[in-house]
């Protein structure tokens, strides 16, 4: 898989497996999935992304786009989840053999919809960022999409936008159900793989927003599989704070009763 190059040079010189990883970020969990799926040890390295801990140099000295996951296995540094649990699994493991790679691909392009949507039916729910923290966060974060994300999160984000990623999200769960629909148990076939892997956080993702997953039963059938897994309570559940999934239920009725959750959007509820 891809390695790249640090600029922090001292990373070079680690041993084992070093993550740095955010409690609540799909792209973290992704990774922590399959460190607990392969049983390997890791030394974690949280980073608060609430307080912009990705916003230092010398977090951008690791991960060159100032964001998390990154991993660094002997010396080596990965970026990317997607890259990052094939890197973990190994090429040659049973999880990344059942593994499809359009699959991977489409998790990782579906990365930028969850992102935008998370922050609209979710994290909008959280006290707005301090204007001092935002000009902060503009001068030390050297990510322009980044930087230019968070401008437009702040103004409100285009409904256009919102419905584009609402839509091509509904797309892509039904892809995924129609390839249930043969009776596999998992995204790959009847073996658990990588692709399991890197859907798992997705979908708990949207589920915390209230997305009609009964559209897509035999996708829910298969969270229900995947998420009896002790991978799925030990990388994910046990992160998440305890607040969480009350906090967002209540949002997502607010918005709800409103008629402006997510099921008002992409036409999820035609
Ligand atoms: N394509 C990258 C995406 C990484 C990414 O977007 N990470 C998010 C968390 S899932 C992040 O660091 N966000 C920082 C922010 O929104 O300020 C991957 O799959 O690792």
């Amino acid at each position: 898989m891809p390695e790249i190059e640090p600029r922090d040079m001292s990373l070079k010189s680690l041993e084992g497996i070093h993550l740095w990883h955010a409690p609540m970020s799909s792209c973290s969990q992704r990774v922590r999935i399959v460190l607990a799926e392969t049983g390997k040890p890791f030394v974690s390295h949280v980073i608060d992304l609430e307080r912009n801990e990705h916003a230092t140099m010398e977090y951008q000295a690791i991960h060159p786009k100032g964001l998390v996951p990154a991993l660094v296995e002997d010396g080596h540094l990965f970026i990317e989840s997607v890259h990052i649990i094939q890197q973990v699994a190994g090429n040659d493991s049973a999880l990344a053999k059942a593994a499809s790679p359009e699959l991977l691909q489409k998790a990782d392009e579906a990365q930028l919809d969850l992102k935008l949507l998370s922050f609209e039916f979710l994290f909008r729910s959280r006290p707005p960022t301090r204007p001092e923290d935002a000009e902060a966060f503009q001068h030390t974060h050297q990510n322009d999409w980044l930087k230019q994300f968070r401008i437009d999160f702040a103004k409100g984000f285009d409904p256009e936008r919102i419905d584009a990623a609402v839509r091509r999200t509904d797309e892509a769960f039904r892809h995924l159900d129609d390839l249930l629909s043969d009776g596999r148990k998992y995204l790959g076939g009847n073996e658990f793989s990588l692709s399991d892997v890197a859907w798992m956080p997705n979908f708990h993702r949207f589920n915390l927003m209230g997305w009609p997953f009964g559209r897509t039963p035999n996708l829910k059938a298969w969270f229900g599989r995947v998420s009896a897994r002790p991978s799925y309570q030990e990388a994910l559940l046990n992160w998440q704070p305890e607040v969480v999934p009350g906090a967002f239920a209540e949002y997502t009725q607010k918005r709800r009763a409103e008629g402006t959750d997510v099921r008002a959007f992409g036409g999820l509820s035609g």
